[in-house]
């Protein structure tokens, strides 16, 4: 059989069950999915930095992770050009391109340092999101924006507002909101004498940041939580309950990566509780293996879990997608392709699931057929479609 043929038996068969698989793969194709750039050169970015701090790790040595910009690029086209779709591109502000021997801290970051960024995001239709950078960096050998060093709180204070005109800038050159998402590493490794003062200190820094004032029509801030950090393991001040009820009360976006919860914590059932109380929420998706490991995001449980979610709450608008992991022990560029058609395959296995029919079943507490149906769902002709 052709994948034709075989597409047009599936159809019929999904049919059967009142599921349309071309309005399926419609919505799939509309459905952008920001790539985050740092999987391909383990998080380093252009300042020459080779360690990377803050708590995270990646590991592995396989050959070929992108050395500049230039590979950068080649190595993002490459993963893109093996992606069905359009989607958008997450930089973090340690990918700055500096022209002519010229450099600027972090705290002097300027739009024009990722104009190459915008070229070639142009050139490609791609939209681009932004992270400001708090880590791997010598101000960041502490805390960052909870620091009671004002020095240093002030220099990430800086950054942030630095990034938030990046973010602006990067969203009208593109045509396209920019999501501008804060994680800051900060934590300690050992009992803390006083939770209070660093959570007050990130809550004022965030306060001043946002005062700046940018387009809420051109950039969505986002604030993403954490468990612990590596060397963080006692304290996080960056926690889910600072993060949310941060966000609800400030009117900016919730990050939830579904690295950073307890492991038996899932992200899928937040989500509805996330969307009942925001118009927009954001993600990282991840495959955390036993700790917030950054595994390649597979096509598992959790991650179809997760696309039922956005599916079957009719969120694939409010719900803004993007992946965070980064593996060194396999080909970077594999690593983007294979997570990104998987997240992609979750959002197609979720529109063809007869989510309303299930609903019902649930609500006439008929728990014998949801069961059974769910379970001869997995059999259906999927594979079939998604080809
Ligand atoms: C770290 C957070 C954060 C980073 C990226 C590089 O635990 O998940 O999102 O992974 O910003
Ligand atoms: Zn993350």
């Amino acid at each position: 059989m052709t994948i034709k043929e075989r597409y047009e038996y599936a159809k019929a068969r999904y049919a059967e069950i009142g599921v349309d698989t071309d309005k399926a793969l419609k919505l799939l194709s509309g459905k952008a999915i920001s790539m985050h750039c740092w999987q391909g050169d383990d998080v380093h970015g252009f300042e020459g930095s080779t360690s990377l701090d803050g708590g995270i790790q990646t590991t592995g040595n396989y050959p070929g992770a992108a050395r500049n910009p230039e590979e950068l690029m080649q190595d993002i086209d490459k993963a893109l050009s093996l992606i069905p779709g359009t989607h958008r591109i997450n930089l973090h502000a340690c990918y700055a391109i500096f022209e002519d021997g010229e450099m600027a801290d972090r705290d002097a970051l300027e739009p024009k340092h990722f104009k190459k960024w915008v070229e070639f995001a142009k050139e490609r239709g791609l939209g681009i999101d932004f992270n400001p950078t708090c880590f791997s960096h010598p101000m960041a050998k502490g805390l960052t924006l909870s620091s009671p060093d004002d020095n240093v709180r002030n220099f990430w204070i800086r950054h942030c507002i630095a990034c938030l005109r990046i973010s602006e800038y990067l969203a009208r050159e593109l045509g396209t909101p920019c999501l501008m998402n804060i994680w800051i590493p900060d934590g300690l490794k050992d009992v803390p004498a006083d939770r209070l003062a660093p959570r007050a200190r990130f809550k004022d820094s965030l306060d001043q940041i946002l005062a700046c004032g940018y387009d809420k029509s051109l950039v969505d801030v986002s604030l993403e939580s954490k468990v612990f950090g590596i060397g963080f393991e006692s304290y996080t001040v960056g926690s889910s309950e600072f993060t949310v009820n941060y966000a609800a009360k400030n009117g900016i976006l919730s990050l939830m990566d579904n690295g950073h919860y307890h492991p038996t914590e899932v992200v899928s059932d937040k989500l509805p509780s996330m969307l009942l109380f925001g118009d927009k929420v954001a993600l990282h998706v991840t495959r955390g293996v036993r700790w917030d490991s950054d595994h390649v995001v597979l096509f598992d449980d959790e991650t179809k879990e997760i696309a039922k979610e956005i599916v079957r709450n009719d969120a694939l608008d409010r719900v803004l997608v993007g992946l965070d992991y980064f593996d060194a022990s396999i080909n970077r560029i594999a690593a983007w392709v294979i997570g990104m058609r998987n997240f992609q395959k979750a959002l197609l296995y979720a529109l063809l699931t007869p989510n309303s029919c299930l609903a019902s079943l649930q609500d006439k507490a008929d728990g014998t057929r949801l069961m059974m149906m769910q379970e001869e769902l997995k059999f259906f002709p999927f594979a079939a479609v998604w080809a």
